[in-house]
């Protein structure tokens, strides 16, 4: 049994640096200022006591090596805890930024046709300024390293709050994941230019209120760019020196519930924060939702081609479980329409994995909106895992459009128009379903709990 883990190991090491070599040593850069240093290890160590220990993110592997960035005070610790390890720094990191970054006009740069954190500014200005009668750019808060955070408000009359329901397509949670920060931005843009000459966009448009938010974690997608490109949360500096919280596990919804897949340890990958919105990239998604009448979301992620719907927290129906099985496999068809891709649809928590503060949870948990995480291609490793090439993006983008607008025609069409904030939403139809379904209402005693 070990031994086929270990196997496995070697198998999945094998192809992350297959992957990873596309990308190359010499993109990589490492600002100073945070004194890292790239270690290399011989993987027939056991690696994983390691990993517990201290704050190492696995760079990639080559031959009977395993590279690691860490942080040059817990060297002396490393090498006391009976590890060796050379110091392979010189070997990735690349001095004189210049020709590393973006090109200032927008084109290509270090992450090709995919958008930094600046491109993606100008392409949302440019959009808001070329429909002023249908976009409307708002900054529902700033990242911790004072970036914008944007939402692409596309509507008629986008400078009114009108009684519509409101949709929210997310994207860029994680920040190695940068096809999720293309579909919603390509989504908005189809809208836009779309609006004149397509009836169905027209009459969407006309009656609803889209909010495009395509990056909610500018400054791990800029760190991925320019730094580490497997880099997935934010970039916020923790009591143990390790960087970043998993966005992802933010959210106030049943957040800490326990320790599977979050954790309160820092250093984590998943790691959850010290509380409930304790981000600032949280903390505007919340505020969006607070500040506008939002009926149903979804937020974009890579990778694994899945469409997961709450709960994510247990391993247990929602109240919705039917409505959000059906809307899932009704989007998950015109999904395999367009390129013969197959997302499989689910609960979150049986079809991923459990984990605690995502989005969806929260959204749906607390909101009671259809609110759902699809994870786009590839499948799988082998496929390429986060690293998407940019002849992927137009494919992606056009497999996810139908579905996208089939959710904002579902949530126009039972929209009950009343005005509230909740309003009785997509669940109406379902009512009589509900009565078989187990009870469960897990998060009754959250609502309203949260402060608003
Ligand atoms: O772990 C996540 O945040 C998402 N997957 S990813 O690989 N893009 O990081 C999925 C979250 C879905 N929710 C649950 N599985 N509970
Ligand atoms: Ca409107
Ligand atoms: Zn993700």
């Amino acid at each position: 049994m070990k031994k086929v883990r270990t196997i496995q190991t070697i198998i999945i090491l094998i192809l992350l640096s297959a992957v990873l070599a596309g990308f190359g040593p010499a993109r990589i850069t490492y600002p100073e200022t945070e004194s890292l240093e790239v270690i290399a290890l011989d993987w027939r160590q056991d690696l994983r006591t390691l990993r517990l220990n201290f704050p190492l993110d696995p760079l990639l592997a080559d031959g009977l090596k395993v590279y690691f960035l860490v942080e040059r005070k817990y060297l002396a610790a490393i090498g006391e805890s009976g590890y060796s390890y050379t110091i392979e720094t010189s070997r990735f990191i690349q001095t004189g930024e210049k020709n590393l970054r973006p090109k200032a006009d927008g084109a290509g740069g270090l992450n090709g046709a995919y958008h930094s954190y600046r491109e993606l500014v100008s392409e949302l200005k440019s959009l808001a300024a070329a429909y002023p009668g249908l976009a409307r750019l708002f900054i529902p808060g700033k990242s911790l390293e004072n970036r914008n955070i944007y939402a692409l408000k596309i509507s008629d009359n986008p400078g009114l709050s009108e009684n519509e329901p409101g949709i929210a397509f997310l994207g860029g949670h994680h920040a190695r994941e940068w096809i999720s920060v293309e579909v919603p931005l390509l989504i908005g843009r189809y809208l836009l230019e779309n609006y004149n000459r397509d009836a169905r966009v027209r009459e969407l448009v006309n009656s609803a209120e889209i909010w495009i938010v395509p990056l909610v974690n500018p400054d791990g997608l800029e760190y991925s760019i320019l730094n580490y490109r497997l880099w997935r949360k934010n970039r916020r500096l923790n009591q143990d020196g390790s960087y970043g919280v998993d966005l992802n596990r933010n959210y106030s919804y049943q957040w800490g519930y326990d320790d599977i897949g979050s954790s309160p340890e820092p250093f984590s990958a998943v790691f959850r924060g010290t509380g409930p919105f304790s981000e600032p990239e949280t903390e505007a998604i919340r505020n969006l939702f607070q500040s506008h009448r939002i009926s149903a979301a979804i937020s974009y992620h890579s990778f694994s081609q899945l469409i997961l719907y709450p709960w994510g927290y247990f391993d247990q129906p929602s109240e919705d479980e039917l409505l959000f099985q059906s809307l899932a496999a009704d989007m998950a068809g015109l999904i395999a329409q367009v390129n013969g891709r197959v997302y499989q649809t689910g609960r979150a928590a049986a079809s991923l994995y459990l984990t605690n503060g995502d989005f969806a949870d929260w959204a749906f948990g607390f909101y009671r909106i259809p609110a759902f995480t699809i994870e786009l291609p590839p499948v799988d490793l082998l496929q390429g895992g986060f690293l998407n090439s940019e002849s992927d993006i137009e494919p992606i983008f056009l497999e996810n459009l139908p579905a996208a607008l089939y959710l904002i025609e579902r949530a126009v069409a039972s929209y009950a128009g009343t005005g509230t904030r909740l309003g009785p939403l997509l669940r109406k139809e379902l009512e009589k379903n509900r009565k078989s379904m187990i009870k469960d209402r897990p998060g009754a005693a959250f609502m309203g709990k949260e402060s608003r």
